[in-house]
């Protein structure tokens, strides 16, 4: 990771001061979605926007409180919180914590001096690693001893890295002053509904008072708990976010309410993630064959609740113990026993250096990006249209299509690029060799999208895409994603004035097959 940023670094005189690029790119014409306007932090962020300097210190390089950022910094986890005080029907307790994490792998749980010392050996090695939360493998506020005792240790040894936390809320209103006196300026609360009705067939029992409620009693007591933590988390000043598990048939059209319930509340963010819902997983919507929701129909969710508020859609609904940019896994690499060999030098000095390179980085992804929305200001027109991004991060397209494990969204039109989403995919490429049997999965992952962004794909694919729709583009390999994106959207757009290319609209994946047509 430290080579591959090494040859990304970029020269010094390059950059154009930060306020001058943020500056230009406001006054590109409306450019709300991708890059200025009140809700530059989070689900479209280039940069501070009109943010108050106090709120952009905490959400510059927080990778889930800005879209922007979590290309270029890292996060960890600690599964110190086993326990947990509610049941939601999505959970198994044998897997991580749903709500912050993928079911699937059981953590390694441990305690807050081992927690301390793996968050060291992370910072020493990860030096773009910002952020520590806690978020499972139950729920931190269930666990308070271990959790603050973890947080504790960490602000004392690490003084410059963020703390987090995430929780279902039962507990909130009871640990305000702790989560103040602890210097944690992240929360996140998991509501999935504000309506004890729809609340009832999410959760089936609360832990609360000493006792089990079951029925929607439960649900009355944990949405009254949940709006008062959020009220008084906003009151302290503390970033609040807000996830919800989107679950059809259930809280889907409900979560509006919630948006504005949360929204009228001072959320900062709100993240609406889908249900992750599988038989094998155990979990009560797992064995009842509850389904997930579609990336469209999330996306139309998330697009109907963007309003003021900032939608995040970059969420990777990362596991308890994840270590990494989102997106990526190198939990491996800290197991308790490799920590407990590693010679950790914690240098904080260097982290700032190596922070700094990043901000340069992250200036010059900015500055490519404005200086393409120029050529884009004279263009009028309705269109819109999806790519797909292959990128191991940086801002960069520098993944090979069969590396690839997710792609990156993004949304173009007159107005610049937008990230919207990502869509995982199976590993095409096998040892060397391009698995047939994936590919058309990975074909239908990403069917309403013109084009593929890749820093290399084989002939076959090629074709294979082709044959599908989608436009297979390597030309722009390393170079900027955002870029790269408006200059191939001015080009598409010149071709379907032209009459070279039709153009017809993608909504339903069926209509995809040869939606991309050269006249
Ligand atoms: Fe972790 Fe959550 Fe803090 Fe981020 S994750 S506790 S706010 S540092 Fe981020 Fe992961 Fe999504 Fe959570 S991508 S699941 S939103
Ligand atoms: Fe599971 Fe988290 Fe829900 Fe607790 S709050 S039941 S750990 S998903």
């Amino acid at each position: 990771m430290q080579n591959q940023a090494q040859s990304n670094s970029v020269s010094v005189q390059e950059i154009k001061p930060l306020d001058k690029v943020l500056q230009q790119i406001a006054e590109h014409k409306g450019c709300g979605t991708s890059s200025g306007g009140a809700k530059a932090s989070c689900g479209s962020s280039s940069g501070q926007g009109d943010m108050a300097p106090e709120v952009w210190e905490k959400v510059k390089n927080h990778p889930c409180y800005s879209e922007e950022a979590h290309h270029h910094y890292a996060r960890m986890h600690v599964a110190v919180a086993p326990a947990c005080n509610i049941q939601c029907n999505y959970c198994n307790r044998k897997y991580d914590c749903a709500n912050e994490s993928r079911p699937g792998v059981v953590s390694e749980k441990l305690t807050p001096e081992q927690a301390s010392r793996k968050v060291l050996a992370v910072a020493s090695t990860i030096p773009q690693m910002t952020v520590l939360g806690i978020a499972g493998p139950g729920d931190p506020l269930a666990n308070p001893a271990k959790t603050f005792k973890t947080f504790e240790l960490i602000y004392k040894a690490a003084p410059d890295i963020k703390l987090c936390l995430s929780t279902n809320g039962l507990a909130l209103p009871d640990h305000i002053e702790a989560i103040k006196s602890f210097n944690v300026d992240h929360v996140t609360i998991t509501i999935n509904m504000v309506d004890p009705e729809v609340g009832q067939h999410i959760y089936p029992w609360i832990f609360w008072n000493h006792k089990r409620i079951t029925g929607i009693e439960a649900s009355r007591i944990l949405t009254e708990r949940q709006m008062q933590g959020l009220e008084m988390l906003t009151e302290a000043g503390i970033l609040c976010k807000v996830n919800s598990v989107m679950i059809p048939g259930i809280n889907d059209h409900h979560l509006v309410e919630v948006n504005r319930a949360v929204k009228s509340r001072g959320a900062f963010l709100h993240n609406i993630m889908p249900l992750i819902s599988a038989p094998e997983h155990g979990t009560v919507f797992g064995l009842s064959g509850q389904r997930g929701p579609s990336a469209q129909e999330l996306k139309a969710l998330q697009d109907s609740c963007e309003g003021e508020m900032n939608m995040m859609r970059h969420c990777r609904q990362c596991r308890a113990d994840a270590v990494g940019l989102l997106g990526e896994d190198r939990s491996s690499e800290f197991s308790t026993e490799k920590v407990m060999e590693m010679d950790i030098q914690y240098d904080a000095e260097g982290r700032a250096a190596y922070q700094e390179k990043v901000e340069q980085e992250r200036l010059a992804t900015a500055a490519a990006k404005e200086a393409e929305l120029a050529n884009l200001v004279e263009e009028f027109s309705d269109l819109k249209i999806l790519v797909a991004v292959a990128t191991k991060g940086h801002g960069r397209i520098n993944e090979h299509f069969g590396h690839a494990q997710e792609f990156q969204i993004y949304e173009l039109s007159t107005e610049g690029s937008k990230f919207v989403g990502h869509r995982r995919v199976d590993l095409y490429c096998q040892g060397g060799y391009g698995e047939e049997d994936t590919l058309p999965t990975v074909i239908r992952a990403i069917n309403d999208c013109v084009a593929v962004f890749v820093a290399k794909i084989g002939g076959c694919p090629k074709d294979e895409l082709r044959a599908a729709g989608i436009d297979p583009v390597d030309k722009y390999a390393h170079e900027f994603i955002e870029q790269s994106a408006v200059r191939y959207f001015k080009e598409y757009l010149g071709k379907v004035k032209s009459g070279e290319v039709v153009h017809l609209a993608r909504g339903d994946a069926d209509l995809r097959q040869g939606a991309y047509i050269a006249a």
